[in-house]
C-alpha cells in the first residue's frame, strides 16, 4: 500500500503513546477504532512514557495486534529497529531523526512518513521517497514538548500551491471544531493525539472528527 493507497488511510490518523492516555491505552485504541480512525501511530515519547525497551516493545506488540484485528495499519514513530522487529506497517520520522533518504533502503517497502514544517522540507521528503507527510503544528499543541511554532494552515496551502504532490495530514491542536479548515486547505486528513486520547469518550470523539472530515 503506497502513495495512492495511503491517502484513504490518512483521513483520521490517531497517534498515541501511554503518556497521552489518562486511562489504559489499549482501551483507548479499541474505542478510537470503534469511532472510525483509519491509521494508528505508536509514539511512546516524552514525559510519562515507558522507559525500558522491553516494556515499549511489549506494548507495541499488543497495540499492533489490536490494529491487525481491525485492519488498521500500524506505524511506529522514530524507531526503525522496533518497526522492523515487530513487523509494523510503517515508520514515521521527524526532521531530527534518522534521515528518510537513509532509512528507505532498510525498511523493505514499509510505509514511510515524514514530519515537515515547510514546503522546502515537503519537497525533500517527496524526493527522499516518503509515502506521506505530516504537516504542522497547525494549531498550538500540548502533546509535544519541543513543538515548533503553530503556523495555521499556511504551510499546507504553500505545499499545495508549490505543486508538491504527496499525500499529507495536518497535525497539532486539531479538534472537530477546526478540522474542516485543515482539509479545506488541502490536507488528505488530520492527525490527532489529545482530541481522541484525552477525550472522556474516545469513540465519540473519533466519530465527531470523522464526520467533519467526510463532510
Ligand atoms: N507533531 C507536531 S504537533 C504534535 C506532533 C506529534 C502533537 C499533536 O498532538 P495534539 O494533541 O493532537 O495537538
Ligand atoms: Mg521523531
Amino acid at each position: 500500500m503506497k502513495r495512492e493507497g495511503i491517502k484513504k488511510h490518512l483521513a483520521l490518523y490517531f497517534i498515541a503513546g501511554s503518556q497521552d492516555c489518562p486511562k489504559n491505552i489499549e482501551e483507548i485504541l479499541i474505542e478510537a477504532i470503534e469511532g472510525g480512525i483509519t491509521l494508528f501511530q505508536f509514539r511512546e515519547k516524552g514525559k510519562g512514557s515507558l522507559h525500558t525497551s522491553d516494556e515499549i516493545e511489549q506494548l507495541a506488540v499488543r497495540l499492533l495486534q489490536i490494529c491487525r484485528t481491525s485492519n488498521i495499519p500500524f506505524i511506529v514513530n522514530d524507531d526503525v529497529e522496533l518497526a522492523l522487529k515487530i513487523g509494523a506497517d510503517g515508520i514515521h520520522v521527524g526532521q531530527d531523526d534518522a534521515k528518510a533518504g537513509d532509512i528507505i533502503t532498510r525498511i523493505n517497502g514499509m510505509i514511510l512518513g515524514v514530519s515537515v514544517h515547510s514546503a522546502e522540507e515537503a519537497k525533500r521528503a517527496l524526493a527522499d521517497g516518503a509515502d506521506y507527510i505530516g504537516v504542522g503544528p497547525v494549531f498550538p499543541t500540548s502533546s509535544k514538548e519541543d513543538a515548533k511554532e503553530a503556523r495555521g494552515t499556511a504551510v499546507i496551502e504553500e505545499i499545495k500551491q508549490a505543486g508538491i504532490d504527496i499525500p499529507m495530514v495536518g497535525i497539532g491542536g486539531i479538534t472537530a471544531e477546526n478540522a474542516k479548515s485543515v482539509v479545506m486547505a488541502g490536507a488528505d486528513g488530520v492527525s490527532v493525539i489529545s482530541s481522541i486520547s484525552r477525550s472522556e469518550h474516545p469513540a465519540a470523539a473519533a466519530r465527531a472528527l470523522k464526520k467533519v472530515i467526510n463532510g
